[in-house]
């Protein structure tokens, strides 16, 4: 039975999931719950997720939502080997730190500078949000140092998630060439993952969230 895949395609957490996907050959049954309309609220999707997020997948009665601890499933579940989430506790170690640093730290920051706007609640970039973005993305670029990827020589799961973030930053006029270890392993990440559909993956959410945060957000005199 193949695995349902609860998803909207611009959400950035939902895009990581099916790119990871893609890389290890995971088939996903796709169930798109469109949360501008709601679908996530219904009750019959309540059922399957009391949090009411997307992603979310159902494995044959085996309900996980929460993209980062999706990866490490599908990885840890169906990957030919453990590359992406390493098993050896010093590695795994490492790329969870980063998870949580993209899910506590700089998505967190991204999130609630830019998307009161995306969605328009607001039509200003506030100093202090875009400073703590940019914190971030130092914070980032430092970890990168001497490295090829987040966490090391090897691509992993951490570099799914962090790579869409900066894919979604980029929507909203964010250079990160300032940032010269992101700007490189950006690319990197992106060329590599070329062959999974990496910008097919990104492209609706990135036209999408472009367009949203251009049509409301006020132009600082
Ligand atoms: N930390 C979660 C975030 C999931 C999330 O907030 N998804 C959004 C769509 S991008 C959502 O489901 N929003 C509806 C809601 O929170 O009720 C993850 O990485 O999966």
């Amino acid at each position: 039975m193949p695995i349902d895949f609860y998803y909207f395609p611009p959400s950035a957490p939902c895009r990581s999931v099916l790119l990871l996907a893609k890389a290890i050959g995971v088939h996903l049954n796709l169930k798109t719950i469109n949360v501008l309309k709601g679908d996530h609220m219904k009750p019959e999707f309540l059922k399957i997720n009391p949090q009411h997020t997307i992603p979310t997948i159902d494995d044959n009665g085996f309900i996980l939502c929460e993209s980062r601890p999706i990866m490490g499933y599908l990885v840890s579940k169906y990957a030919r080997n453990d590359s992406l989430y390493p098993k050896d506790p010093k590695k795994r170690g490492l790329v969870d730190q980063m998870l949580y640093f993209d899910a506590g730290n700089l998505y967190e920051n991204i999130l609630i500078c830019y998307f009161p706007v995306v969605f328009a609640k607001d039509n200003v970039i506030h100093e202090e949000r875009q400073q703590a973005v940019e914190k971030s993305c130092e914070t980032l670029n430092t970890f990168l140092e001497g490295k090829e990827f987040v966490t090391g020589d090897d691509l992993t799961i951490a570099d799914f998630t962090i790579s869409t973030t900066i894919c979604v930053l980029q929507c909203f006029d964010f250079d990160i060439g300032r940032y010269d270890n992101v700007a490189m392993w950006y690319n990197r990440c992106k060329e590599l993952l070329d062959k999974f559909g990496f910008d097919e993956v990104h492209a609706t959410g990135t036209k999408l969230f472009t367009e949203w945060y251009r049509a409301n957000v006020q132009e600082s005199s």
